[in-house]
Parts: C-alpha cells; sequence; structure tokens
C-alpha cells in the first residue's frame, strides 16, 4: 500500500514542489484547496496543473473546522503537511487580523481534526526565520528564543507552540519545521526575490525600466525551495517527532541580490533599482541567519543549491516565461506583472 499525505496550500510554492517530491517517492498525494468565487483553474492551480489527475483535490476552508472535519473523516492519511498560510509578511502589517485567524485558528483546526479522527496520521508545521525576528543570537538554532517583529511571525510562534503542545500533550507526531526564506521560480510576485528577477526580465525585455524596492540592506538566509521540501519529508520519516532549522548557513542583502541578478543579464542594478518607501515595514527584521547543523546531522539534510545558481534560475526562468518559451507551468506564473 503506498502511504498516503495530506497538503495543505499544495497550490502555494513549496506545496507544488512538495507534491511532486511526494509523487516521486511514489505516495498518494491529497491536496486541500479553497473554493473561490472566481473559478480560473489555470491560473488557481497554476502551479500544480501539470501534476494533473496525479494529485486528489479536496475544496475545504482553513477557517471552517467542519469542512477539514469532513475531509480527516472520508480519506486516511499517513502524513499530514500543513502548508497552508497568509505567507506574505508586509500583508500581515495591513490585516494582521485575518493573518491570525487563517495561521492560528487554521493551525488549530487542522491539529484538533487529525487528534479527533487520525491521531496516528503525522503532522508537520511550516514555522518560519520570522519567529526570530530581531535575533537574539546570530547564527540562529533551535534554541535561540524567538522575538517576532510582524502579525505573521507572531502567528508562526503561535502555530509552533500550538504543534508542540499537541505533541507533549496528546503524544502526537508532530514536527515543526523552522526554515529559513526558500525560494525559486514558482515564488510568489510579492516576495522580493521574484519581484527582482521578474523586474530584471521585464527591464531586459524593455517592458519596463526601474524596480522599486524597499530595505535594500535587508540580509537573508535563502535557499532553494525544492531543497528545502525534502527536509520536511525526512522530519516526518525519523522515529521520534522533534522541531529543526532549516537553512544554507549563508546569509546576503538584497542589495546583492540586485547585484547579481541584473548582472545576469549584463545589466547594472544602480541603473534601474529605485528604494521607494512606500516597500518598507513598520518593523523590519534586518537579518537572519539559519545553522542547520542539527538537521544536516539527525536528517541527513543539505541544500543543493547555491545562492547565484538560485538567481540565476530565477532571472532565466523570467526571461523564457515572458519571451513565451517556457513551459505551461511558468508562463502561468507570469501573469502578474508589477507588485
Ligand atoms: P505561498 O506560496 O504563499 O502559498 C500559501 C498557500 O496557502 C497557498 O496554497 C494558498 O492558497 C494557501 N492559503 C492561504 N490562505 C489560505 C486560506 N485562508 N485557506 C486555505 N488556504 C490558504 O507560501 P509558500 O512559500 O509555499 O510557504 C508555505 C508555508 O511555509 C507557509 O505556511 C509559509 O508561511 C511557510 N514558510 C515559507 C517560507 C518561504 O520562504 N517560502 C519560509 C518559512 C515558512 P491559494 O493558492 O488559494 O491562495
Ligand atoms: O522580504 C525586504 C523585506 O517579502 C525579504 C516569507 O516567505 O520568508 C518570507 O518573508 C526582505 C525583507 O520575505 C522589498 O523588507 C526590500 O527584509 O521576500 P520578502 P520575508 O519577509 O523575509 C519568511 C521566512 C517567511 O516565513 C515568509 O512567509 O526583503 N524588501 N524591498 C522587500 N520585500 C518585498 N517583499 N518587497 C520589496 O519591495
Amino acid at each position: 500500500m503506498p502511504k498516503a499525505a495530506l497538503i495543505t496550500g499544495i497550490t502555494g510554492q513549496d506545496g507544488s514542489y512538495l507534491a511532486e517530491h511526494l509523487l516521486t517517492l511514489g505516495y498518494e498525494v491529497h491536496g486541500i484547496v479553497r473554493r473561490v468565487a472566481l473559478e480560473e483553474p489555470e491560473r488557481r492551480l497554476g502551479r500544480i496543473v501539470h501534476l494533473g489527475e496525479r494529485l486528489e483535490l479536496h475544496p475545504a476552508a482553513l477557517e471552517s473546522y467542519p469542512s477539514i472535519f469532513q475531509i480527516l473523516s472520508r480519506h486516511r492519511f499517513d502524513e499530514c503537511y500543513h502548508l497552508a498560510a497568509q505567507s506574505f509578511v508586509a500583508e500581515s502589517f495591513a490585516d494582521g487580523f485575518s493573518t491570525m485567524s487563517t495561521n492560528i485558528d487554521g493551525t488549530h483546526y487542522m491539529l484538533a481534526a487529525v487528534r479527533e479522527l487520525q491521531p496516528e496520521c503525522k503532522f508537520y508545521f511550516a514555522g518560519s526565520s520570522e519567529m526570530f525576528g530581531k535575533v537574539r543570537e546570530s547564527p540562529q538554532r533551535e534554541t535561540t528564543p524567538f522575538h517576532p517583529r510582524s502579525p505573521y511571525g507572531i502567528s508562526k510562534v503561535a502555530g509552533f507552540h500550538l504543534t508542540m503542545n499537541y505533541r507533549e500533550a496528546y503524544g502526537m507526531f508532530c514536527c515543526s519545521g523552522i526554515l529559513f526564506n526558500h525560494e525559486g521560480p514558482r515564488r510568489g510576485f510579492e516576495f522580493v526575490t521574484r519581484k527582482i528577477s521578474s523586474g530584471v526580465a521585464r527591464i531586459k525585455l524593455g517592458l519596463a525600466t526601474e524596480v522599486r524596492l524597499g530595505c535594500l540592506d535587508a540580509r537573508r538566509d535563502w535557499g532553494h525551495a525544492a531543497d528545502y521540501v525534502r527536509a520536511m519529508h525526512l522530519m516526518l520519516q525519523q522515529p521520534t517527532p522533534d522541531d529543526y532549522v532549516v537553512a544554507t548557513g549563508e546569509m546576503h542583502s538584497v542589495r546583492e541580490f540586485c547585484e547579481l541578478a541584473f548582472a545576469e543579464v549584463g545589466l547594472d542594478y544602480h541603473d534601474h533599482v529605485r528604494v521607494d518607501p512606500a516597500f518598507q515595514r513598520p518593523a523590519e527584521v534586518d537579518q537572519l541567519l539559519g545553522d542547520a547543523t542539527k538537521a544536516r546531522a539527525v536528517l541527513g539534510w543539505r541544500p543543493t543549491c547555491t545562492f547565484r545558481q538560485l538567481v540565476a534560475e530565477m532571472v532565466h526562468s523570467d526571461l523564457k516565461g515572458l519571451m513565451g518559451r517556457a513551459s505551461p507551468l511558468d508562463r502561468s506564473a507570469v501573469a502578474v506583472t508589477s507588485l
């Protein structure tokens, strides 16, 4: 019997890479998708449309316990990867209430439904380096205290503690991955790496002249999403549940990302990047750098994609997309052009 996995957030960047990874491993893969008024499957399911009928998709709302309960009462799962969230930090300042409600209550509903109906199902929670926020030590590891700087970060700290509490109180196999920023050609356009790579492609093709950004000096530990979903899966294959930092151990600034991305197509970022206070946040996370020693030692996980390779892959994918040479998967992702 193949193992069955349920992924919430399967239409997102990580959900799509994780679905591919689990299918490759022979899993039966199920996903939760939300019903929206405007049904445009090509666009809404753009990141997973190429997986077609190999996936079983179930409509449900993270805000509705009964809809989650129904799915878990009808299908049995060995593993549940809870990735769905309002994941954009800037948006969490604009609408902290809905971010909190989706990210905290949604996680609580998932945990409660799994406990009620399938307590033996292993559970993964998508924790974040944003939980470290105003960092108390560098690099950050599993024992570093949290100091979140946004409603998003606060919601992830709450989800992390809920997940730990279900593990400790009910003996469930619950793990949190504390993942540092991970990117790739399927990244949402609002995140800085994709904003830059898509901007570079548009400028190179004469479709735009500049990219407007907030803080160029913010520094992040950026890896590739395809590498990071392997760590999620490995966490649920261990004999005991635990929490792990997943990171590359290298830190680069937004400025460095710009420099490399523009240089990739023979341009100088100084000529095209403008600082716009509209993209600055009320409270910034200045730097994040992860120490993934535990994940390396216990899970045997290590990243394969370097920072330079990541930047180059994103820029060339966006160029191909705009020149109409992209696969349907990439094409669906170049529909939005400016954020
Ligand atoms: P993403 O591309 O923004 O995808 C988010 C997913 O959540 C989408 O499938 C989205 O569905 C779904 N979702 C959002 N609100 C929902 C709601 N109210 N009900 C049901 N589904 C909802 O995010 P990602 O980059 O793949 O990240 C996956 C998870 O890892 C998130 O929890 C994120 O916070 C966390 N994380 C990400 C990173 C990173 O660097 N990427 C780092 C640490 C942690 P729609 O398609 O319908 O919008
Ligand atoms: O910002 C700065 C911005 O929005 C990175 C999410 O996946 O990773 C992500 O959160 C940095 C920040 O990602 C712009 O202020 C400058 O310092 O790409 P981002 P994020 O906020 O780090 C964590 C780990 C998650 O868990 C989240 O879900 O870049 N920055 N100028 C800008 N950022 C954006 N978006 N746009 C700008 O114009």
